[in-house]
């Protein structure tokens, strides 16, 4: 870290060198605060330009340093900076966020480059912000806007912060340049009043709340930075301050800001395993999926989507046609939420080319292949795809469950095969498991994770065993949840307590809706080939024709037209045999219960080196199976747990 300062035709230049970032950490602060006494001392000097070296102004006060005690405190360093006896001036570029816009707001002016990105995204770690972003941006932009800012992230680029007030100039040639002179040139005008001595408007409290508690789903942090941002408008500045600091205080040593902190860099360091690091990946421009269903399509969307070429592969015309027409539907359910225009959905829908047979794929880079979960099929299209495509195209297969070996059994050259695991609909859900075979080479599994970051997924490499990361834990979750039930608790009392926990739906509920035949399928071959697979309560309603929603009932009944669960005798009587017991657990326990049978399987996972890290089991469950995402995922919160008792 270095922040270094020269003079300038009597301004002070300082430049803060902090990478990767320029985080505000505690040498940080303490070497501004030094430079604000020291330089309101020196009379050479006029005015303070503050600028960031490297990508960006300053993405936010150090997180690293929130699980430790508070020093050298930011509000007091900005405060210092407000009250200097010489304005100050904020050259932003790049990012400035959090602690890195409150910072610019304790200046008396911003001044930006084009293409600057600013805002205070703390919420997304569970926290408000904590350096008076809540107090002093109302005041600057008016407090529509800021509560937009502060509490529902939204960012404001250069042009729209110009226009709402936020930065003073837009600097289009070299930026210190134009700061240093857009400085000379206000100190020839009275200088405006700090941001902390304007006022600002009330809005509708009660509505903006309304609307902020049910965007948050239970999360505190939303609710609570509008309650800081209010009560410093109706109390004023110097209440709102205190109020926001101890909420900040509060919510840092908060369980969920840690969970989502853990995530914050368990997000960052996915995408960049180190031993990929200096391993180049390929070129990927044009991209087959083999098999238009409801995968297939929704791979192409997420291809399309990251604006590559698609050529959608079937094994006749019927099949393609469904295949394109579900991918239409995609395209049209994503224009209906308002995620794209129809003129980029007509776009993204002509980039990809249907084709019937394997042939047409021979130019590709690469292929993914997405068709029906059988061994013998899948080794068929590998075996036709070794051959037709180019020497040099990686070939990626789909499977949840089957040994990419196995499948890649005849392919020659298998260093560029690997599996991709998506999990449904890929065009949404965030999770990548990436499951590279030993012959995989490192350029082909760097190419993965190029094209996870280009996705936009959250990439995790998984080594093989039955279902992999995610889906062996789900099978582990759904086993325990099944042994509460043999135990005599009622599928509706363990949904419930699931809900409660966070997930959106419990797990019987989300085998109703997936379907209960799968796995009693899986289970079914499994006995075929001779293996002990005891009988469950799962497979007694399968043989009973109840494979869930589709037939009107699984776990739970339903009437036609409508996916309300509604607790069903039937079912109750089917399943009585393997019953046994009275079962009373509270749900919290029964939350206990099911996490801890999830982190039991990631810990054998990690014993097995099928994953990496706890924090990618995490990724998993967080991002593939809707694990709450302020809990920070079953290893976190059971090594949480374990580290508190
Ligand atoms: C805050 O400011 C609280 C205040 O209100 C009150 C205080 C009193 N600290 O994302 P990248 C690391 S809360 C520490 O890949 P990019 C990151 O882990 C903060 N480390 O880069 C990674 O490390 P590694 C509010 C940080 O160029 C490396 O930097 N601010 C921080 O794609 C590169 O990260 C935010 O929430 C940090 N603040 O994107 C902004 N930020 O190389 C959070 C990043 O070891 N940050 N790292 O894996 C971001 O959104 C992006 O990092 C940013 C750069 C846009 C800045």
């Amino acid at each position: 870290m270095t922040v270094t300062w020269e003079l300038r035709d009597r301004i002070a230049v300082i430049i803060i060198a902090n990478p990767p970032v320029n985080a505000l950490g505690k040498a940080v602060r303490e070497r501004l605060a030094t430079l604000v006494h020291d330089l309101d001392a020196d009379t050479s000097i006029d005015a303070v330009v503050l600028a960031g070296a490297g990508k960006l102004f300053v993405g936010g006060a150090d997180i690293t340093e929130f699980d430790g005690p508070v020093e050298a405190p930011l509000p007091e360093l900005i405060a210092a900076i407000e009250g200097s006896a010489k304005p100050w001036v904020a050259a932003i570029h790049g990012v400035a966020l959090g602690g890195g816009l409150e910072l610019a707001l304790g200046c008396r002016f911003r001044v930006a480059a084009p293409g600057a990105t600013l805002g205070l995204p703390e919420v997304n770690l569970g926290l408000i912000p904590g350096a008076g972003g809540t107090q002093r941006l109302p005041r600057l932009i008016g407090t529509e806007t800021a509560v937009a800012v502060a509490v529902e992230k939204l960012t404001l680029d250069t042009f729209r912060a110009m226009k709402v007030g936020l930065v003073d100039r837009v600097i289009d040639g070299p930026l210190v340049d134009g700061a240093v002179s857009f400085a000379k040139e206000a100190l020839a005008r009275p200088l405006p009043p700090p941001a902390s001595a304007r006022n600002a408007a009330a809005v509708d409290w009660d509505a903006a709340d309304a609307r902020i508690r049910k965007a948050a789903k239970g999360l505190s942090a939303p609710p609570a930075a509008l309650a800081a941002l209010r009560h410093g408008i109706e109390h004023g500045f110097a209440a709102g301050i205190a109020l926001e600091r101890e909420t900040f205080l509060r919510l840092r040593a908060s369980e969920e800001s840690a969970a989502l902190r853990h995530l914050f860099f368990a997000e960052r360091a996915a995408p960049r395993p180190a031993d990929l690091r200096q391993v180049s990946p390929k070129p990927i421009a044009k991209v087959g999926v083999v098999g238009g269903g409801t995968m297939g399509s929704g791979i192409a969307a997420a291809l399309r989507g990251a604006g590559l070429a698609v050529t959608l592969s079937e094994r006749d015309e019927d099949a393609l046609a469904r295949g394109m027409a579900t991918l239409s539907g995609i395209f049209d359910a994503a224009v209906k939420r308002g995620l794209v225009s129809v003129a980029e959905t007509t776009e993204r829908f002509a980039g990809v080319d249907g084709k019937v047979g394997l042939e047409s794929l021979r130019d590709c880079d690469l292929v993914i292949e997405a068709v029906f979960e059988d061994l013998a099929v899948k080794q068929d299209v590998f075996a036709e795809l070794g051959r037709i495509c180019r020497p040099d195209a990686i070939l990626a297969t789909n499977t949840s469950y089957i040994d990419p070996r196995e499948i890649a059994r005849s392919l020659q050259n298998p260093g560029r095969f690997l599996g991709l695991h998506f999990f449904s609909p890929a065009q949404v859900m965030k999770l990548l498991e990436i499951i590279p075979t030993p012959d995989t080479t490192p350029e082909t599994l760097a190419t993965a994770f190029d094209l996870a970051r280009r996705l936009g997924k959250v990439p995790v490499r998984s080594g093989i065993c039955d279902g992999f990361i995610g889906n062996r834990i789900l099978r582990r979750y759904r086993g325990e949840a099944e042994i509460l039930v043999r135990q005599g608790l009622s599928v509706a009392a363990i949904d419930s307590a699931m809900r409660a926990f966070g997930f959106a739906m419990g797990p019987f509920e989300v085998q109703d809706l997936s379907g209960l035949d799968i796995s009693f399928m899986q289970r079914e071959a499994a006995r075929a080939r001779g293996e002990e697979v005891a009988i469950q309560p799962g497979d007694l309603l399968v043989r009973a024709g109840r494979k869930g929603q589709k037939t009107g009932g699984g776990w739970y009944d339903y009437v036609a037209g409508d996916r309300t669960p509604r607790p069903s005798d039937t079912a109750a009587k089917i399943i009585a045999p393997l019953v046994q017991g009275q079962g009373d657990l509270a749900a919290d326990k029964i939350a206990e219960r099911l996490v801890g049978a999830m982190a039991a399987e990631g810990e054998a996972i990690l014993a097995e080196g099928i994953a990496a890290s706890p924090a990618d089991i995490d990724l998993v469950e967080v991002h593939g199976y809707g694990f709450p995402r302020s809990k920070g995922g079953p290893m976190f919160l059971t090594a949480r747990k374990a580290s508190s008792t």
